[in-house]
């Protein structure tokens, strides 16, 4: 018996003259490129900042004054990093019948565009998935098992790269492109005639209002806008009052030991060693902060913290100025057990062991009995449940 197939259909690929819109033009790519060239820009630079404040390895110490900038350039970084999805993706559609333009006949040409459209892949691929991921971490979504520190550091000097090489190819093009009028067609591809379903500028501006209320949501995600809490959809944590919890003490298993009444907060310089319980903490001379924390996931908060100032404890066991200071949390395994602080932050007098939070003695999940807060710190080194300090 014969079975009859259904007829394949006919699915063409398109070619470049199957895009005739006006829209789809240089004139437009350009102006979005530039911006998304500056959103990326300001999101490199300051995540290089972000990278650098967290490591260990600090030639120049990363500053301790302003207590604010560490969590305004983080603030820019989801900031720049949001407002560029929207704009990447309507650059992504002016340029696209450009992926279907036919390949040059002569090999040395081909080996030319070849070169350019695989540094475009690279640019285009890269930048999408560094977005993604960006969005999702701020969305503390982890649906992948790679370090997604590691990851973003390292995808980001491929964008950057490929964008330079991408940048340097198209300057001439750009250039034109910039230097007319929006709706001048000179430089437009040959096949691009038909009039679009509105003008250019109302493209342009809709993409600038779209871009606008990414950066909005990003920057009210991370909190560095104040009254814009209710746009923070990407940060649920955000919008509880007072100061999120990142991840709480059972989360992490410290529930047991730091409720305690064995608890001591050890300090240890060499042979000699102090052991403070948090009583014996609350009645050694007490000073109050108003100090950030900057989570690294897209989200920041003020608080009023009171508790013992870090030099008094290295003091009590002779620790001398310009040294660091490493602390230990109860936290047994996982990320952010142990920090490690420049002498910088150790001898600043703002650095606290933190009792109290806005005049109430610490939550279990805020690092109760006691936590470091320490001035222009990336949240995730302000430790929580602090159970030895020493010096290195
Ligand atoms: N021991 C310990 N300390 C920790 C963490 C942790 O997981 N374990 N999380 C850090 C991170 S990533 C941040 S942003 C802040 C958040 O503090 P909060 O939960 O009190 O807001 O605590 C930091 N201190
Ligand atoms: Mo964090």
């Amino acid at each position: 018996m014969r079975v009859q197939l259904p007829a394949r259909p006919h699915v063409p690929v398109p070619r470049e003259e199957s895009f005739s819109s006006r829209l789809r033009s240089a004139a437009v790519a350009a102006r979005i490129g530039l911006w998304l060239g500056v959103c990326f820009g300001v999101a490199f630079v300051t995540g290089l900042v972000s990278h650098y404040a967290q490591s260990t390895h600090q030639p120049v110490p990363f500053p301790n004054d302003p207590v604010w900038l560490y969590r305004v350039t983080q603030g820019l970084h989801v900031t720049t990093g949001t407002a560029a999805i929207p704009l990447l993706l309507v650059k992504l559609w002016a340029v696209y019948p450009k992926l279907f333009a036919p390949l040059p006949r002569r090999l040395r040409e081909i080996v030319l565009v070849g070169l350019e459209r695989g540094s475009i892949a690279v640019l285009v691929a890269g930048s999408i998935l560094e977005l993604a991921i960006g969005l999702m971490n701020v969305a503390q979504w982890y649906a992948w098992d790679f370090s997604f520190k590691r990851v973003h550091y390292a995808l980001a000097f491929v964008v950057i790269g490929a964008l330079m090489i991408h940048i340097a190819v198209k300057l001439p093009i750009t250039r034109e492109a910039l230097g007319g009028d929006v709706e001048d067609t000179e430089a437009d591809r040959p096949q691009a005639v038909r009039p679009g379903a509105f003008s250019r500028r109302t493209l342009l501006r809709t993409t600038w209002g779209a871009a606008l209320l990414a950066a909005l949501v990003g920057s009210s995600a991370a909190g560095t806008i104040r009254g814009l809490d209710r746009l923070a959809v990407l940060s649920p944590r955000s919008r509880r009052s007072g100061i999120p919890i990142n991840r709480t003490a059972s989360q992490v298993g410290v529930a047991a030991s730091a409720m305690s009444g064995s608890y001591r907060c050890e300090v240890v310089h060499g042979e000699k060693a102090a052991g403070f319980s948090r009583a014996e903490l609350l009645a050694l001379p007490q000073a109050t902060h108003v100090l950030p924390i900057a989570c690294v996931e897209g989200w920041s908060a003020n608080g009023t913290w009171t508790g013992v100032p870090l030099r008094t404890l290295l003091d009590h066991v002779g620790i001398p100025r310009g040294r660091n200071v490493q602390v230990h949390s109860l936290q047994e395994r996982g990320a952010d057990r142990v920090t490690v602080l420049p002498a910088n932050v150790a001898d600043d007098e703002r650095t606290l062991v933190a009792l109290l939070l806005d005049g109430q003695p610490l939550s279990l999940d805020h690092g109760y009995p006691a936590r470091l807060m320490a001035p222009d710190r990336p949240g995730t080194l302000q430790t929580k449940w602090i159970s030895r300090i020493e010096a290195l």
